[in-house]
């Protein structure tokens, strides 16, 4: 069976998790979030990271099946953690989608949870092939009240472009520019123009993959105002996130 097949019966399977990893304040690490993380347990293969995964489904309508899966998934926990957002990945193919916006109100309403609880992560690539259109889908967006984040910030094309030319609310720097700027000029020089860039621009500024206190430190410094990564936690499965969130880091 080819992989494709596989995917398209891991839902009905149960061989679909979702996982929940902390966005918290820079200083006070207060949590204001949580990314909404697919996970594919297989019997025969072990785990299956998305980003082997995720591809693949993207060849074809299937991404749409999935992502139903997430974001209600996604919603339903949102719903017992009132005081978080949840931010969910949406890939190019589901944002370019026929009436996207549509597809995700109905969940949103189905779930009753209120727009502005929920983040819609896309990457550069979302926007690229018809600029006008995307353009048009985030400001709707946000003008319904959802928030919108650029992940992986600083590793697509025409960066600058994008920030200026689409409505946002935050920039998730890549980590792999936290994971290099202890120990590089450049990585640190990078994250530091991101952050002051957000700035001007009145964007949050989350940097992810946070995984050490001189990492922190040099966050605070150049004033990300948001982190996410292992040293606050793991991706975990709901119930423990709310746990950890009530207990503090
Ligand atoms: O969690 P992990 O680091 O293994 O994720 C690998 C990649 O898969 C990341 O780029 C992440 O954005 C993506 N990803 C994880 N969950 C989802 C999801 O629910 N939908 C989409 N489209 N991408 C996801
Ligand atoms: O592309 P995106 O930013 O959505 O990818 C998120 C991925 O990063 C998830 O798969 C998650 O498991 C992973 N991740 C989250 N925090 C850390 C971290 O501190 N270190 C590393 N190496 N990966 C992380
Ligand atoms: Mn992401
Ligand atoms: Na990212």
């Amino acid at each position: 069976r080819t992989v494709q097949d596989r995917l398209s019966r891991s839902i009905a399977r149960g061989e679909l998790e979702m996982l929940f990893q902390p966005i918290v304040a820079n200083g006070a690490f207060e949590t204001v979030g949580f990314e909404a993380l697919l996970r594919w347990n297989t019997d025969e293969f072990g785990p299956i990271s998305p980003s082997v995964f995720i591809p693949i489904a993207e060849e074809s309508d299937l991404i749409h099946e999935l992502g139903e899966w997430v974001l209600t998934q996604a919603l339903e926990s949102a719903r017992d953690s009132p005081d978080q957002y949840v931010s969910v990945n949406f890939s190019p193919r589901q944002f370019r989608r026929q009436n996207f916006i549509g597809h995700v109100m109905e969940l949103v309403q189905r779930a009753g949870i209120e727009p502005h609880r929920l983040q819609i992560e896309i990457t550069e690539t979302a926007l690229f092939d018809d600029v006008e259109r995307a353009a048009e889908t985030l400001y709707r967006l946000r003008q319904m009240g959802f928030r919108v984040a650029l992940d992986d910030f600083g590793t697509g094309y025409s960066n600058l472009y994008n920030v200026r030319k689409f409505p946002l609310d935050a920039l998730k720097i890549d980590r792999s520019f936290i994971d290099g700027m202890v120990r590089e000029r450049e990585s640190a020089a990078i994250v530091r123009s991101i952050t002051q860039l957000g700035r001007a621009l009145k964007l949050e500024v989350i940097a992810e993959g946070v995984e050490t206190d001189g990492q922190v430190a040099l966050l605070r410094a150049a004033g990300a105002s948001h982190l996410q990564g292992f040293l606050f936690s793991h991706p975990l499965r709901a119930e423990d996130a709310r746990a950890l969130v009530e207990e503090g880091y």
